[in-house]
């Protein structure tokens, strides 16, 4: 019999290692063999999905809700969805969550909380100095905002843990809750 849909919905600042622990988490289940994954990474979202759409708060809540429709569809037909999305406002990853809810899937919201300093340190792009000179407005966590979830299924801070450790997390996580 099929085994049910769900979508993991990573949020978290730029940096956090959303990405990093969202290819790992996918890549653990498409090699199980048992799972069909569908890894839907922000930066490709902007490239397809969403290409033309700004950081404005409506263009951010436009990402999510695609994202989260999208995701839903996958899980709708039994697959698993992987997300990594910033998602700074709660409204648009409730309504990620409902999408799943309403097509029989399940949600696993994963906040990685690494905390701005530690993003900031590592910046990997090179967002933040850039932001901190004034030269990139809207940057989440330096001049827009980050609302932290109170619904997450799962908090990991990345900051003092090995790649192969916070997908693991995830991973034992999603196997003690029966999704593997
Ligand atoms: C936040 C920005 C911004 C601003 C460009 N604020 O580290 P990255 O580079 O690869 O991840 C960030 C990505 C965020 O896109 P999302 O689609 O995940 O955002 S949201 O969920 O809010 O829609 C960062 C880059 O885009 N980036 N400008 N102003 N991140």
């Amino acid at each position: 019999r099929r085994q049910r849909g769900l979508v993991v919905f990573f949020t978290g600042l730029s940096g956090s290692g959303k990405s990093t622990m969202a290819t790992g988490v996918a890549d653990a289940l498409q090699e199980s063999g048992e799972r069909t994954v569908t890894l839907l990474d922000g930066d490709i979202v902007r490239r397809h999905l969403s290409a033309g759409l700004t950081f404005s708060a409506a263009d951010r809540d436009t990402n999510i809700k695609r994202i989260g429709w999208v995701a839903a569809e996958v899980g709708r037909h039994g697959g698993v969805a992987i997300c990594c999305p910033i998602a700074p406002y709660h409204e648009a990853r409730a309504a990620a969550r409902e999408f799943a809810r309403n097509a029989g899937a399940g949600f696993v919201l994963v906040h990685v909380s690494t905390p701005l300093a530690e993003c900031e340190r590592r910046d990997r792009k090179g967002l933040y100095a850039k932001a901190r000179a004034g030269l990139i407005k809207g940057m989440t966590g330096i001049d827009d905002p980050y609302e932290t979830p109170t619904d997450a299924e799962l908090t990991i801070d990345t900051t003092d843990l090995s790649y192969g450790e916070a997908v693991t997390t995830v991973l034992r996580y999603l196997g003690n809750n029966g999704w593997l």
